[in-house]
């Protein structure tokens, strides 16, 4: 984000006041997601986005329009943006300034699912083409405009402490730009320096993982619940200039760990992180770098039985000890005793 305004943010700044002052006539409303399109257009309607996948330039805004008839969200699974909800009629804009591959979902029906490509931009283009970057957005979002500060992102995240995470379970103030560390239990983040440009309270909300049980694979298990409530001097910050580093430590950590995202609705919903979480012996991190959504990691059930296995398994034996939980799985539906030999055989 720093890096792109220091490159590309002046001469866009310009472009968008030519633009401003020609009066806005350079709109192109049904702007196809090519790949040289300043702009793409993502129709919500029939719960699905249409173009389910788009593909856009670094530095190009993606504008979701909701086209009826039910209320929907344009939300990014890493936390990296959220509509919040748009009414029927009613559209959103984001900006992408890092090339990637972005997943997102309705965090209303989640089974609405879309992707961003954002490839990188040559570095003649931004000056290049004044029409392109002259396309405002028809409802532009503060995060929508070019000209916006890139480091106080003004989407305001959603309070989590309503949505499943009612407990702080522990908080750091950092002057503005300074890193740290906040933890709770076996859960740790560490925020680099540079990741807030003000002053923030970082705070690491947790919430039952009983809650959440209901949310998750009858063989699955929550074993760590938490959500971030970044607050700085204009309100909650939503997205983050750079990721934290989350860590879980703990015997209950396996190689099948994974990391949901949980929607700020009622009830709660939730969808699998697209990003898989890195597990080295019991640890699992995860970058995130938002606070648009809140998190929950789950492991098999088994796991707890047979914990120490996972230390001194290199990465290629995950597979293995993949297959012997289905088989251990498999053994408790049909013999309902077999637990406690397969554990013990599997500690070998
Ligand atoms: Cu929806």
């Amino acid at each position: 984000m720093h890096r792109f305004f220091r490159t590309f943010g002046l001469p866009v700044a310009v472009l968008a006041a030519v633009a401003a002052a020609l009066g806005g006539g350079m709109t192109r409303p049904g702007g196809a997601p090519t790949a040289r399109a300043a702009t793409a257009a993502v129709t919500i309607s029939d719960f699905q986005f249409t173009p389910a996948t788009v593909t856009v330039n670094q530095g190009d805004t993606v504008t979701w329009t909701n086209n009826g008839p039910s209320i929907h969200t344009a939300t990014s699974d890493t936390g990296v943006w959220d509509s919040g909800v748009l009414n029927v009629g009613a559209s959103y804009s984001y900006t992408f300034s890092t090339p990637g591959t972005y997943a997102y979902h309705c965090s209303i029906h989640p089974s609405m699912l879309g992707t961003v490509i954002v490839t990188a931009a040559t570095t003649s283009t931004p000056t290049a083409s004044p029409a392109a970057s002259a396309t405002p957005s028809p409802t532009p979002s503060p995060t929508a405009s070019p000209t916006a500060s890139p480091t106080q992102p003004p989407a305001q995240a959603p309070d989590f402490a309503q949505f499943g995470f009612p407990t702080v379970g522990g908080s750091v103030q950092l002057a503005a730009g300074q890193g740290g560390t906040v933890a709770v239990g076996d859960q740790s983040v560490t925020i680099d320096p540079g990741t807030f440009a003000v002053p923030v309270t970082f705070e690491l909300l947790v919430g039952s993982p009983s809650s959440f049980a209901s949310l998750v694979e009858p063989d699955d298990q929550v074993i760590a619940t938490f959500a971030f409530r970044v607050t700085g001097p204009n309100g909650r910050i939503g997205l983050f200039s750079k990721p934290v580093h989350y860590t879980l430590t703990g015997s209950a950590v396996s190689p099948q760990s994974e990391v949901y995202n949980t929607t700020a609705t009622s009830p709660i919903t939730a969808v699998k992180n697209p990003v898989a979480a890195v597990v080295q012996g019991d640890a699992l991190t995860h970058n995130f770098i938002g606070a648009g959504v809140g998190w929950f990691v789950t492991t098999p059930k088994l796991a707890g039985t047979v914990t120490a296995p996972n230390t001194g398994h290199g990465p290629s034996s995950a597979g293995a000890e993949w297959w012997w939980l289905a088989i251990a799985g498999a053994a408790i539906v049909v013999g309902g005793t077999g637990t406690l030999v397969l554990a013990r055989r599997r500690a070998r």
